[in-house]
């Protein structure tokens, strides 16, 4: 039995304004082509499909046409399942349609989560596949008024340990276990587009919470593929086929080929998404960069660039996007020598003391290397007023 682990396709994800689309069908070819080589029986996807709750139709279409493509071409089965920026309604209202052509979809779970797990066949080798969705705080806790965040958090652990035994406790006994999820799980390193900073959020687990009698844990939500240590069996994190900011382009993208044979977990092997279009950074006082752009010892053909502006001068920003686009560059984000890369240090405790506002401007100076315009911040106070008095009438 051959499964290939990926996640955060973020179909539809848009970079400074710019549609991605062709990066998202060159990597849906690209993958059509692995799983046609390698001969893979299940293809998963740990949630975040597409990159908002609303995806456009160019988005939808993109993602059916593979999915035909996949059931036309190839004998793979798929479980697919809803992450944070995922509807998981919407994404799951096909569901019954989609099962005819080998395709799972969970978009929501089940009360009982016995339903989420998914047993395939493939020649004559099983699997069983507990397919967890994202699931907010909001959806497996009773709401508790007043609750300290260090409690939510480690409600939202027993939570998910909970769920997760039931599930392997559902599972046929003597076949390989899979576990899917879309959170995090700490010590894992975040890249920061994962969108994970959420008001009064807490949801986090440890590898310790995971069961015991488990073969492979296919995750989704952080960018970075990795593996999280602490347990026996493998716990991977797919990443994002694309890098969804600059600072995710400075390293490899995967998706994760895993072989089981009947007693586990037998290879696990990483292949390397290839770069559909480049991102790069440059870095360097305004005469340096207006250098560099016009140095042949660059091609900056086809290729999507930051700039991070050092020393006092400013410069003109016209003169340095003109510089890179003569040489068939864009430049999506220059960023003024006075913000310098500031990393946020924003942990569930700050953020609790925090006000919504100011986590919002410090978001958006990280985000837009600017402080955000008058207008956009008392937007934004608008529309926390109106969701406080929308909670309080729910409450009330
Ligand atoms: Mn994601």
């Amino acid at each position: 039995m051959r499964i290939l682990h990926t996640s955060d396709w973020h179909i539809g994800h848009r970079l400074y304004e710019r549609n991605r689309i062709d990066e998202h069908r060159q990597f849906l070819d690209w993958l059509l082509t692995v799983i046609q080589e390698h001969a893979v029986d299940v293809l998963l996807v740990s949630g975040d499909i597409f990159d908002t709750a609303l995806p456009s139709s160019e988005a939808t279409d993109l993602y059916y046409q593979f999915l035909f493509e996949l059931y036309r071409e190839t004998e793979a089965q798929a479980v697919i399942t809803a992450g944070n920026h995922d509807s998981p309604m919407r994404l799951a209202a096909p569901r019954q349609f989609l099962k005819m052509g080998r395709i799972h979809v969970i978009g929501e779970i089940d009360p009982d989560p016995g339903a989420c797990v998914i047993a395939l066949s493939a020649g004559n080798s099983s699997v069983a596949i507990a397919a967890v969705p994202y699931l907010s705080e909001n959806e497996i806790l009773p709401h508790v008024s007043l609750e300290r965040e260090v409690e939510k958090a480690e409600r939202y652990r027993e939570a998910m340990r909970r769920l997760y035994q039931q599930c392997v406790a559902q599972m046929p006994a003597g076949i390989p276990k899979i576990l899917m999820g879309h959170f995090v799980v700490y010590g894992g390193e975040e890249s920061g587009s994962e969108r994970t900073i959420q008001i009064g959020g807490a949801t986090a687990v440890r590898a310790s919470d995971l069961p015991e009698a488990v073969d492979y844990v296919a995750l989704g939500h952080l960018h970075r593929p990795q593996s999280i240590n602490g347990t026996a069996y493998p716990i991977r994190y797919a990443g994002s086929p694309l890098p969804m900011t600059f600072r995710e382009a400075e390293y490899d993208k995967k998706v994760y080929l895993l072989d089981l044979d009947r007693s586990g977990a037998d290879r696990l092997t990483e292949i390397t998404v290839p770069v559909f279009r480049e991102l790069c950074r440059v870095r360097g006082d305004y005469d340096q960069i207006i250098f560099e752009a016009g140095s042949a010892d660059w091609d900056w053909r086809g290729k999507y660039i930051e700039v991070q502006l050092i020393g006092q001068q400013i410069g003109d920003r016209d003169k340095i996007r003109g510089a890179f686009s003569d040489r068939g560059g864009e430049v999506l984000l220059i960023r003024p020598p006075e913000v310098q890369q500031q990393e946020t240090d924003l942990t569930v405790e700050t953020l609790s003391e925090t006000s919504p506002e100011d986590i919002f401007a410090e978001f958006y100076q990280t985000e837009h290397g600017v402080a955000a315009p008058d207008e956009i911040r008392s937007t934004f106070t608008d529309l926390i007023g109106m969701v406080s008095s929308r909670t309080d009438e729910e409450n009330g």
